[in-house]
C-alpha cells in the first residue's frame, strides 16, 4: 500500500494566505492520485478559531481528496479538552478522520494498516502523554504508524523537555510521522518522517528547499519525497564594506530585479550584512516597497548579530510565545491550586474573560458537589 504524508498546511496563514490554500490543494490532489490513504500531521489551520471563509476553503480543498485522510491537530489548533478544535470540526463534515489518543484501521487488498494519532500537547508533557495513551494501542501483524505533532530534542538546539528520537525509536511502530517542524527531515533510517510545511511561514534560508509530501510504501518500508509546485522563494545575501546608502540600494535593486525578471511572483528575502560608511546608521537605510520582498538588515550589527544568533540558538527562542506563557503559568500556579488545571485555564484565558469565568464556575461546582 502507498501512504501519502503531509503536514502543516497552515490554511489561512495571513502573510501568504492564497499560497496556503493553493499549495495544500496541490498536495491533496496529487497525493490522492499516488496513494491509498493520506496522513496529515497537524496544523491544518493557522489559528484555532479560523475565519469562516478559511473553513469553507478547507472543506472545498479536503473534498478533493479521493482517498481517506487521517489527521491530528497541531499546536496552532489546540484547545481545552471539552472544546471543539478546527480539525475536529473539519472532520465532522468531510472524509477526514481525526485521531487523538485513538487509533484507526485501514484495509485494502488483504493488507492492513494500524494508525495511532496523538494531537499536539505542550512539549514538556509529550512523553508522559504518549506513555499514557500508547498502552491503548494493540499492535498486531499489520503496518503500525504513529502520528504526532511535537518538537524533537535532537532537532532543536538546546532542547531538553522535548520528545527524543531515542525514546521514539523504542515505540512499537513501523513508522513515526511528525508535524510541527516546517522542514523536511528523515531520521531513524527512514522510520521517522517529518514532511515539513506546505507553505512558507518563517522566511528562513532552509525554507528555500522544495515543499511537498512523502509517499511511504508499506511493502518496502521506504519513502520518497514528492515536491509540488510552490511559489518560488529566494534567500540572497549581500555583504558590504564601507558602503554608502546609494550603493546598497543599487545592489539590492539589481538583485531583486534580476530575480523578478524570471520569477515575477517570487518571495525574496535579501539579507544585507557588513559595514556602512563612517557616520551612517543602519536605520538610515531605507529600502522602498517591492511586493513580497523582505530585507533582513544586519548592517553594522556584527556584535549585535552575534548576540541575536546566540539568543536564537537557545531553547527559549525555539518555543512559541504560547509555550513560554503556559509554562510560566504552570510554574506560578504549581502547588497553589487544586481547583483547575493550569493548561485548561490557559486555553480559557486565550478564549476570553467570559469563557474563563464560565470555566471557573463550572470547576467550582464540580469541586463543591
Ligand atoms: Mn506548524
Amino acid at each position: 500500500m502507498k501512504i501519502a504524508i503531509f503536514s502543516d498546511p497552515h490554511l489561512g496563514y495571513a502573510r501568504f494566505e492564497e499560497d496556503s490554500y493553493v499549495q495544500a490543494e496541490r498536495v491533496i490532489v496529487n497525493a490522492s492520485e499516488n496513494a491509498d490513504i493520506i496522513i496529515c500531521a497537524g496544523d491544518i489551520f493557522d489559528i484555532k478559531i479560523p475565519k469562516l471563509e478559511t473553513i469553507k476553503r478547507a472543506i472545498e480543498i479536503f473534498k478533493k481528496a479521493k482517498v481517506p485522510i487521517y489527521a491530528i491537530h497541531g499546536n496552532h489548533e489546540r484547545r481545552a479538552k471539552e472544546m471543539v478544535n478546527p480539525v475536529q470540526l473539519l472532520a465532522s463534515g468531510t472524509n477526514i478522520k481525526w485521531l487523538h489518543g485513538s487509533d484507526a484501521v485501514f484495509e485494502k487488498d488483504g493488507e492492513k494498516i494500524q494508525l495511532f494519532g496523538m494531537g499536539s500537547v505542550p512539549e514538556e508533557y509529550a512523553e508522559t502523554a504518549l506513555k499514557a495513551v500508547i498502552p491503548k494501542f494493540k499492535k498486531d501483524n499489520s503496518v503500525a504508524i504513529l502520528v504526532i505533532h511535537q518538537s524533537i530534542r535532537e532537532l532543536v538546539p538546546g532542547g531538553k523537555d522535548e520528545l527524543s528520537l531515542e525514546y521514539l525509536e523504542t515505540l512499537p511502530f513501523d513508522l513515526i510521522v511528525n508535524g510541527h517542524i516546517h522542514e523536511t527531515i528523515t531520521k531513524l533510517d527512514g522510520r521517522f518522517l517529518i514532511p515539513g510545511s506546505t507553505v512558507i511561514t518563517q522566511l528562513k534560508k532552509d525554507e528555500t528547499a522544495p515543499k511537498g509530501y512523502y509517499i511511504y510504501d508499506t511493502k518496502s518500508k521506504a519513502s520518497r519525497f514528492i515536491p509540488v509546485e510552490t511559489r518560488k522563494f529566494f534567500y540572497e545575501e549581500l555583504v558590504f564594506d564601507q558602503a554608502s546608502e546609494i550603493e546598497i540600494r543599487k545592489q539590492i535593486r539589481e538583485k531583486v530585479e534580476g530575480i523578478k525578471k524570471s520569477h515575477p511572483n517570487a518571495i525574496i528575502v535579501i539579507k544585507v550584512d557588513g559595514k556602512l560608511k563612517e557616520g551612517l546608521n543602519s536605520s538610515d537605510i531605507r529600502i522602498d516597497g517591492y511586493e513580497n520582498v523582505f530585507i533582513d538588515n544586519r548592517l553594522n550589527e556584527e556584535n549585535l548579530a552575534a548576540k541575536i544568533e546566540k539568543i536564537k540558538n537557545t531553547r527559549e527562542a525555539n518555543l512559541s510565545v504560547r509555550e513560554i506563557a503556559l509554562r510560566e503559568l504552570k510554574t506560578k500556579l504549581d502547588g497553589r491550586i487544586v481547583l483547575f488545571d493550569s493548561a485548561d485555564l490557559f486555553e480559557k484565558l486565550l478564549e476570553g474573560p467570559e469563557e474563563t469565568l464560565a470555566y471557573l464556575e463550572k470547576q467550582d461546582k464540580i469541586k463543591g458537589t
